[in-house]
């Protein structure tokens, strides 16, 4: 397949789950939770093993193979945080980059046409240039606060999105950070295309329960 179209990209960012190991509950297993993360609906899966804390090395290595063929078995597409080496080492569906991260355009020369960008934006112009770089998909936030990334940008709410729509901002977009089942509907209604969620999935009691509401929430906005 040489490239995602838009309407495959938008089907893939419904239920976004972003994990890595130290997302979980104590005493779970990452392999578990995204399979049950899966069998409750998420649409997408970004491995991100980032902060105090994470596998390096072999181990990171080791985890993210098997979260991928996890994902692979199930249908569902993996991206990379921050890591094309970590990408094309094991075949991922895409690569997700901040702006501190890799530039965009280069990112997107490494890993083909092939593969889906995701770019984080918080701006117009920082939309406006993802999209020129090359962006598959937009990831807007921080929404609302978060506990999950200690460099967040400030919050931006919903307006943030509905400023990138105004704007004309038309390409496919998800929302981030500290979005909880009771939020998301409101996240949708502003124009974002799906939900993407660390602790309300990855640190739940039941991850799979959990997935159920979101992807409940998205087919009630979007049916
Ligand atoms: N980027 C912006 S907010 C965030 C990332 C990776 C963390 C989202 O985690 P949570 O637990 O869903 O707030
Ligand atoms: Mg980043």
């Amino acid at each position: 397949m040489d490239g995602w179209s838009e309407e495959q990209v938008r089907q893939a960012l419904q239920v976004y789950l972003v994990m890595g190991s130290i997302n979980l509950q104590a005493g779970k297993n990452p392999v578990d939770v995204l399979r049950q993360a899966i069998g409750g609906g998420v649409t997408l899966f970004q491995f991100r093993e980032k902060g105090a804390g994470s596998l390096i090395g072999e181990a990171r290595l080791a985890l993210a193979a098997e979260l991928r063929e996890v994902c692979r078995a199930q249908g569902v597409p993996f991206i990379v945080d921050d890591d094309v080496d970590l990408a094309l080492a094991i075949e991922a569906d895409g690569v997700h980059v901040g702006q501190q991260d890799a530039d965009a355009s280069r990112v997107r020369a490494r890993i083909g046409t092939g593969r889906m960008l995701g770019v984080s934006a918080h701006t117009v112009e920082e939309a406006r240039l993802a999209v020129q770089a090359g962006a598959d998909y937009l990831g807007v936030g921080p929404i609302y606060p978060t506990r999950s990334k200690a460099d967040a940008h400030a919050v931006l709410g919903i307006e943030g999105i509905r400023e990138l729509r105004t704007a004309g901002i038309a390409v496919p977009m998800v929302a981030i950070g500290g979005i909880t089942t009771d939020l998301a509907a409101s996240v949708l209604a502003a124009g974002a295309d799906g939900i993407a969620v660390i602790s309300a999935i990855a640190g739940a009691p039941d991850a799979q329960a959990a997935a159920k509401q979101f992807t409940a929430v998205w087919s009630s906005k979007r049916p």
